[in-house]
């Protein structure tokens, strides 16, 4: 029954990002799609929540009148869970942005263009999918601004789609083995986390101290994708550092409950994350 406000027992939130279904092709996404299938069938009695954080598909466009083939099996997973009354939030990212109405509609999703702050059991969270924050990456900043252009979007959707879809997944692809390397199956494994070249890790800093100048206690987790990182570190200032990884090659999530935020594998639920070693420091600031 669509939006049945049924008595659900679930008690976790999950945080999932950079599914990127299109890449590297057709083939390979639909084995992960199926892999994401099973996740979200296993998880779906304890959840009391879905966030996505980004960059579902490796390349999306809504015309008045169509969309992208491929992928229906999670799109309707995704509409079950919405009509089970579990709400999915849905956070656009740079590969996926071009969403008009449909998801929302057909699927139920909840739609976010934006940074959210949340309070969950007295947590303060910041969720984003993370493109365009930090310092640094002025190239991808200015292609962003062309991304968001309502003009630009309307000058792409009067091209016939057999022409711009393929040239957009083109560029979807190679855009992101180059902005992206953790996405690459090649230097995945090589990828390591540095804080001081980590955008994200700088941005979150950055975070923490505009919160404390506002007389504000520190966000408990800042949560993030886009980086295709596994990250689950402890900020100087108190508070986490949280980065989703991906479902390309690490097949990581969030698990939010009891006021705490685990990053793991699936499907072997083990814990997860560059960073673990770091100690949660004591805060000794005001908050
Ligand atoms: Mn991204």
């Amino acid at each position: 029954m669509a939006n049945s406000p049924a008595v659900r027992n679930g008690s976790v939130i999950y945080l999932l990002s950079d599914f990127h279904l299109g890449s590297p092709n057709v083939k390979a996404s639909h084995e992960r799609e199926q892999i994401l299938l099973r996740f979200f069938e296993e998880t779906a009695d304890s959840a009391i929540a879905y966030y996505l954080l980004g960059d579902v598909f490796d390349f999306w466009f809504e015309l008045k009148h169509a969309v992208p083939k491929h992928f229906v099996r999670l799109q309707g997973c995704l509409a079950r869970l919405t009509d089970r009354g579990i709400p999915v939030h849905y956070f656009t990212g740079n590969h996926d942005l071009w969403t008009f109405g449909y998801l929302e509609k057909e699927l139920g999703v909840i739609l976010h263009r934006d940074a959210l702050e949340v309070e969950w059991e007295g947590r303060h969270l910041y969720l984003a999918h993370g493109d365009g924050k930090g310092p640094g990456d002025q190239g991808f900043k200015r292609l962003r601004r062309i991304f968001h252009s309502p003009l630009c979007q309307r000058m792409f959707a009067w091209l016939h789609p057999n022409f711009s879809f393929a040239l957009a997944q083109h560029f979807s692809r190679s855009s992101r083995l180059a902005q992206e390397p953790g996405s690459s199956a090649k230097s995945a494994g090589q990828l390591t986390f540095n804080p001081d070249q980590e955008w994200l890790y700088q941005y979150c800093l950055r975070q923490q101290d505009r919160r404390h100048r506002n007389g504000l206690p520190p966000y408990d987790y800042l949560v993030f994708g886009h980086r295709h990182l596994p990250v689950h570190c402890a900020l100087p200032q108190g508070g986490v550092y949280v980065n989703l990884g991906d479902w390309i090659t690490h097949f990581t999530y969030g698990r939010f409950e009891s006021g705490q935020l685990d990053l793991l594998t699936y499907p072997d639920h083990q814990p997860a994350g560059h960073g673990r070693h770091h100690q949660q420091p004591s805060i000794t600031q005001a908050s």
